[in-house]
């Protein structure tokens, strides 16, 4: 049988579910890229409030989410009247609870006057995003809209069925300015650096090109609050599906698998109103730029190196690559690199913080491949690794771990690994890379500067004789040595 509405009471005792009347919690977020981490996290914080929090206090703002590519999640989450487990797994054992605070998905290109009207309506007030990097159309290195991304192009000459969020969102604020409508807030839950104010200048400047009015209507009307989010949440598999299964005794085609830990950092500035988000544990402060770049230098930038130098040493996992010591050692310095340019909160303990990630990474529970972190890192590294290399450079410091960092994406990105085979690399410009691999040959001499010339990524960086060194001599290391022996010439324990 499957999980739904007319199943819950089947779900055995110890599993949490939905203990409030979700026939009477009514839509007001709207989050688009429903995936499987805004169910392990924002939909957690709502659904918390609506079971835990102070009466009424959830129930003006239940989630309907919106796919913007594919039919996958709306097909699964519909028969189950929206309803999905949650897999907490952990060293110490697996709990589970079922998860009520969405209360519908649609499909956007099926239907984009749809998602329009749904946008547009007075009682959304908050439109939150998990859409990826790539999501946002931008220029990763300069955080600009990309004026000649294909969907961009296409939203401009399409402006009532667009392709893009900023194209949906843009749509929808320009129907409720044109029928007095109050904005709704746009709150961005990607690991973008400064998430709000990148999202501004993107949708500003896509609102600007449709027309001038909109444009400064736009900037002058919407709040965009940054964010920073974390929870590690690997993709869903059919083993994560058949233990769910077991452990509820009702299939449910779509679970989320995650940690633990759990955070979200939210700068409090919702005109439109919000949920009492800090009653479900998420911290609302004035700042949130510390936090981003604290997580997004510490977590991200070792997650990344981790995973492009643990795949070509063959591990397949985040756990599996920690658990050999020249590689956890090559996590902690980056994390060390990384927090000598942050300038935390007093108070804030680094070393604690660093201390824990490293547990994280090394859940032995959590199945994370680095195959699936190695994805689009051209929209990643300037945020994970090159600020970092950039702000150690003005302060003298060497970059050498950072740099390795790199030049395993870079090998990576050539997408043959250390034994001839194809590398399926996942990236919106995997062509462009993989021709000037072609181009270079596995020579670091000629790939490294190559790559460095790629400014959508590196911008001025590139071209600094520092990086051009550091990053050339660690390329040549992998080739010559292999990820893992050049890790562990690198980092010997
Ligand atoms: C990961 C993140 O896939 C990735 O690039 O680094 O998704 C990471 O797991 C989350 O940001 C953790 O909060």
């Amino acid at each position: 049988m499957r999980l739904s509405n007319a199943s819950l009471d089947l779900v055995p005792g110890p599993v949490r579910r939905p203990a409030y009347d979700r026939a009477a919690v009514k839509p007001g977020i709207i989050h688009l890229g429903i995936g499987a981490f805004h169910r392990a996290h924002q939909a957690i914080v709502i659904d918390d409030l609506l079971a835990t929090g102070p009466k009424d206090s959830g129930k003006d703002w239940g989630i309907v989410g919106a796919s913007l590519r594919n039919p996958e999640t709306r097909d699964a989450l519909a028969p189950q009247d929206s309803l999905y487990t949650v897999a907490v797994l952990s060293g110490a054992g697996t709990t589970h609870r079922v998860v009520g605070s969405i209360l519908e998905t649609v499909v956007a290109p099926e239907n984009p006057a749809h998602l329009i009207a749904r946008l547009s309506d007075p009682a959304t007030r908050i439109v939150s995003l998990t859409i990826t990097e790539k999501g946002y159309c931008h220029t990763p290195q300069t955080g600009e809209l990309n004026e000649a991304h294909p969907d961009i192009v296409h939203d401009l000459k399409n402006p009532d069925a667009p392709r893009s969020a900023a194209g949906f969102i843009v749509a929808a604020l320009a129907r409720r300015k044109a029928t007095d409508v109050a904005p709704f807030t746009v709150l961005s839950c990607d690991n973008l650096p400064a998430n709000g104010a990148t999202t501004a200048k993107i949708l500003n400047r896509f609102a600007a090109l449709r027309s001038p009015e909109l444009g400064r209507w736009v900037a002058g009307e919407v709040a965009y609050p940054s964010t920073m989010v974390d929870r590690i949440v690997p993709a869903t598999t059919d083993a994560d599906r058949a233990a769910v299964a077991k452990a509820l005794g009702l299939s449910d085609a779509w679970p989320v698998v995650t940690e633990p830990f759990t955070q979200w950092v939210i700068e409090d500035n919702f005109p439109a109103g919000r949920p009492d988000f800090a009653a479900a544990g998420a911290q609302l402060v004035a700042d949130v730029a510390p936090f981003e770049h604290m997580k997004l230098r510490l977590l991200n930038a070792a997650h990344s190196a981790l995973a492009y130098l643990g795949y070509l040493a063959g591990y397949e996992t985040i756990a599996a690559t920690m658990a050999d010591i020249h590689f956890a050692a090559l996590a902690r310095k980056v994390m060390d690199d990384a927090a000598t340019t942050l300038a935390m909160p007093e108070g804030t303990d680094l070393g604690a913080y660093i201390h824990s990630l490293l547990e994280r990474f090394s859940n032995p529970a959590l199945h994370h491949r680095t195959w699936q972190i190695a994805m689009d890192g051209s929209q990643k590294l300037p945020q994970r690794l090159l600020g970092t290399m950039r702000d150690r450079l003005a302060l003298n410091l060497p970059i050498d771990t950072h740099a390795l960092a790199v030049a395993g994406w870079m090998r990576y990105v050539t997408a043959s690994d250390e034994h001839g085979r194809k590398i399926d690399v996942r990236d919106p410009i995997a062509a462009e890379l993989a021709a000037i691999a072609r181009a270079s040959g596995p020579v670091a001499d000629r790939l490294a500067p190559a790559l460095l010339a790629v400014s959508s990524v590196f911008g001025d960086l590139g071209a600094d004789p520092r990086v051009r060194a550091a990053v050339t001599h660690a390329l040549a290391q992998l080739y010559a040595l292999g990820a893992r022996r050049a890790v562990q010439a690198a980092l010997p324990a």
